[in-house]
């Protein structure tokens, strides 16, 4: 056989270079197509294969993760990604099966087929079911200005496929028959359809015919993807430069596919419980108080809250690291205070450092030669809010590590988190860097180009690890900008929203995109940032923030103020009723969030991802269930009579009245502005807590736990750790598995446990829902109780130990 590259001498080396100047031809090299396969070569899971000039590396990451890279002319790129986890893969088995027409490579879920006379690259599963391949052969295209190539590659969309993903983007659920780009953009107010946004994540769903895949593009470069917007029957990306380079990630359930997507680029790890509960933002609120007052509202008004945010005024002259002693003469003190009655104080960061000589941040940074320079070696400044600022290259480990260090005062001051704004990054004026600015890339350097959509990452990463490293507990951070993995270092919110009807249905779709997307801990900014709600608009952006894994108000500073209580007392009440529903079920929230942290299930589902099969919900985005067992509607017009809402197969019991209603189909529920539509599936164990003013107010003396009775068998479970810390990661923890299953004449409950973790209360009480007989006795352990009751509504109620094995209700 014909050696693999011409340029290669050791047929065991694998060409990675560092330096790109491998453009071979005096005129420019127009798009070329990968050409027939003349070559092929095993080195253990990868497979190398050319057409005498290109190189394409497929290797298998898993079972079910076959990774595609070419290499325009034979010499791969360094092999870097800030997007992955590196995680381990199990790799069961690897075949390979090779005729005159094609080269075969199978693990023992998926094949990856390459077509000898076009090089076109195909999967399908062990049934020969099609799932993915290409409608040209993966091409490129010299970059004149810059050097390097403009990958592409452009694959078959069938004429039923439907498309999800790419993080954020402000659009309909379903993105089939739209172009993106990725590249973080400071928007502003932006508008349904405005594209792009401020996060860049290159991954989408395939769904077609029953089943789906994933497909995850890690290139950094500027890049494009296009479902079906310019030919019909065409999905294709691209980008301005880097190698093509792609994941493709078997399913068949949309589930599979988010799970192992997230095991390729992570997870985000346990929060800290108090950051479960509601946030209070403003830009800003100060003086101290301001602050204060905020505060005292809260509490006196009993709206439970965990954390309040202060935006940029809190710094001097909006130097991070540094606070306006006039508006916060000793922030220390205020923070303690805050504390002690329960408030998490969160502050605000920005990667723009004011050029300033009597600054020490600015000092430091410049002697120590950590500010991004353009290409002829003048700093990059630019102005923001401090005026002309210069910019940490934290793209540079040496520069991630000093900022993570700058955060010693702020944690000692007792600050719990960490906002990290403007890190697209944005720059008045400009918008962002221009191209030419140069960065340190880990070690393998690269232009803003390159380094452009995971600065904002690295800036919080940055931050996450320098907290960690400070602080006893779990960081809580939150970012607007991101790449692929940013999830294991922040939360996110959506941006710049505008306080209107058509920006609420957008958060509640945008946060079910970005939860499919690798970012469960998402939420927008409850109200609206920009303009001005009226109490329906905020008392139903409200309802939905409840069921958003980050829950936080915010709006800017140039509206009128909006806390729970801005409206009047009926919205008010209404926003109270509400705030509490979320501290009731905070455990639940928390458990959920564990089955992220654990599995890698996104938070948010859409419907689809319930039954993927059913055509419909392919574009179904109002409803969705958050974790497991909760469907909500939330309300996205004003003044809402009733809503139709979908349920999927299976039964159902309705929040507001326990009715049972069978799945399947759609539901009419009337939505007058104190009802949020809530469902929860039958068989589901529901965790509650009292209602605290902030988490851990007091300490629980029974876990009231809400069974609804299922006619079959539903698995449901809690997790329960100390709230913060990292005793999870020693089995510090306790997870009780539950399984209920019923008939006509009894109902049962078993439980397990796993963890070394036990909580502090002895007894659950538990209050069980649509029993369909008339209760004679209960057996907890095979011991009958004495005492059980039924409450108005028919519910039975008794208290039993928190360590029971089974539980028996008969007739
Ligand atoms: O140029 O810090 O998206 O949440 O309140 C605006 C002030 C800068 C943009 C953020 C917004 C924040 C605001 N920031």
């Amino acid at each position: 056989m014909d050696k693999i590259n011409p340029h290669l001498e050791d047929e065991n080396e694998i060409l990675e270079q560092e330096i790109k100047t491998n453009v071979t031809e005096i005129t420019p090299i127009t798009k070329q197509y990968l050409q027939a396969v003349s070559q092929i070569k095993v080195l253990g899971n990868q497979f190398f294969l050319g057409d005498g000039r290109s190189t394409v590396c497929i290797t298998v990451v898993s079972d079910e993760i076959i990774r595609v890279r070419m290499a325009p002319q034979g010499i791969f790129l360094v092999d870097f990604s800030y997007g992955l986890s590196n995680e381990e893969f199990r790799i069961s088995r690897i075949d390979t099966h090779e005729d005159d027409l094609e080269y075969r490579i199978s693990t023992n879920t998926v094949n990856c087929t390459i077509t000898k006379s076009n090089f076109h690259i195909a999967f399908s599963d062990r049934d020969d079911v099609r799932i993915n391949e290409d409608e040209y052969p993966m091409h490129w295209e010299e970059n004149t200005d810059f050097g390097g190539y403009y990958v592409y590659c452009t694959k078959k969309a069938e004429p039923e496929e439907s498309f999800f993903g790419l993080g954020d983007k402000p659009t309909e659920f379903n993105i089939r028959g739209k172009r993106f780009t990725l590249w973080g953009t400071d928007t502003y107010a932006f508008a349904k359809d405005q594209d792009p946004l401020y996060r860049n994540i290159p991954f989408y769903i395939g769904l077609n015919n029953g089943i789906s895949y994933g497909l995850f593009f890690d290139n950094t470069f500027k890049s494009y993807f296009d479902f079906g917007f310019q030919e019909k029957n065409q999905v294709s990306f691209w980008a301005d430069g880097g190698e093509l380079n792609y994941y493709y990630i078997h399913g068949p359930h949309m589930m599979d596919v988010v799970k192992r997507y997230s095991h390729l680029t992570g997870r985000h790890p346990m929060p800290p419980m108090w950051a479960l509960g509601y946030h209070q933002c403003r830009w800003s609120y100060f003086p101290e108080k301001k602050v204060k007052e905020i505060a005292f509202n809260f509490r006196s008004k009993k709206i439970p809250c965990d954390a309040i945010y202060l935006d940029i005024d809190y710094m001097d002259g909006y130097r991070c690291f540094t606070w306006n002693k006039r508006y916060f003469p000793d922030p220390k003190r205020m923070i303690r205070e805050l504390k002690a009655d329960g408030f998490q104080t969160v502050v605000i960061i920005d990667p723009g450092i004011k050029v300033d000589e009597n600054y020490f941040v600015y000092k430091e940074a410049k002697e120590k030669n950590y500010f991004c320079r353009r290409c002829d070696d003048y700093f990059m400044e630019g102005h923001v809010w401090p005026g002309r600022c210069q910019f940490p290259d934290f793209t540079n480990p040496e520069v991630r590590d000093w900022w993570g260090d700058l955060f010693k005062e702020c944690v000692e001051m007792g600050v719990a988190g960490i906002w990290n704004d403007m890190n697209e990054p944005a720059v008045f004026g400009l918008g962002t860097f221009p191209s030419d600015v140069r960065h340190n890339y880990d070690g393998k350097r690269g232009s803003h180009r390159k380094a452009h959509n995971i600065y904002g990452m690295q800036m919080v990463r940055a931050t996450y690890e320098g907290l960690k490293k400070l602080q006893n507990k779990r960081p809580f951070t939150i970012t607007r900008s991101g790449y692929s993995g940013v999830q294991r270092y922040s939360s996110v919110w959506t941006g710049d929203n505008v306080a209107s009807w058509e920006h609420l249905r957008l958060a509640g779709t945008m946060c079910q995109r970005l939860s499919i997307s690798g970012i469960s801990f998402c939420g927008s900014d409850i109200g609206g940032f920009t303009g001005e709600p009226d109490g329906e608009l905020f008392t139903r952006w409200i309802q939905l923030g409840v069921f958003a894994p980050l829950m936080r108000a915010h709006s800017a500073g140039d509206t009128p103020e909006r806390e729970p209580w801005s409206f009047g007392l009926e919205f008010e009440a209404i926003c109270r009723q509400y705030i509490e529903l979320r501290y009731r079920i905070l455990p639940y929230i928390y458990s959920s969030f564990w089955e992220h942290f654990k599995y890698g299930f996104p938070i948010l589902r859409p419907v689809v991802m319930h039954e993927q099969g059913n055509k419909e919900n392919h574009f179904r985005q109002d409803e969705f269930t958050f974790g497991d067992k909760i469907l909500v509607y939330p309300i996205y017009e004003p003044e809402c009579k009733s809503v139709d809402v979908y349920l999927p197969k299976g039964e159902w019991y309705y929040y507001w009245d326990n009715r049972l209603i069978e799945g399947g189909k759609t539901e009419n529920v009337l939505t007058p502005l104190d009802i949020l539509p809530i469902f929860l599936k039958a068989g589901t164990v529901l965790p509650e807590y009292p209602v605290m003013q902030y988490t851990g107010e007091f300490e629980i003396h029974e876990l009231l736990l809400n069974i609804y009775y299922a006619s079959y068998s539903v698995n449901s479970f809690v997790y329960e750790d100390q709230g913060d810390g990292y005793g999870y990661e020693n089995n510090f923890y306790l997870e009780r598995k539950f399984l209920v299953s019923g008939n006509e004449h009894s109902f049962e409950i078993s439980q397990n446990l796993e963890g070394a973790y036990s909580p502090r209360y002895e007894n659950c009480r538990f209050k069980v829902i649509g029993v369909p007989f008339k209760v004679g006795k209960v057996l907890i352990d095979g011991w009958e109780i004495s005492q059980f009751d039924l409450n108005e509504a028919g519910n039975l109620i008794f208290v039993c130990d928190k360590n029971f094995r089974s539980i028996e209700i008969l007739s």
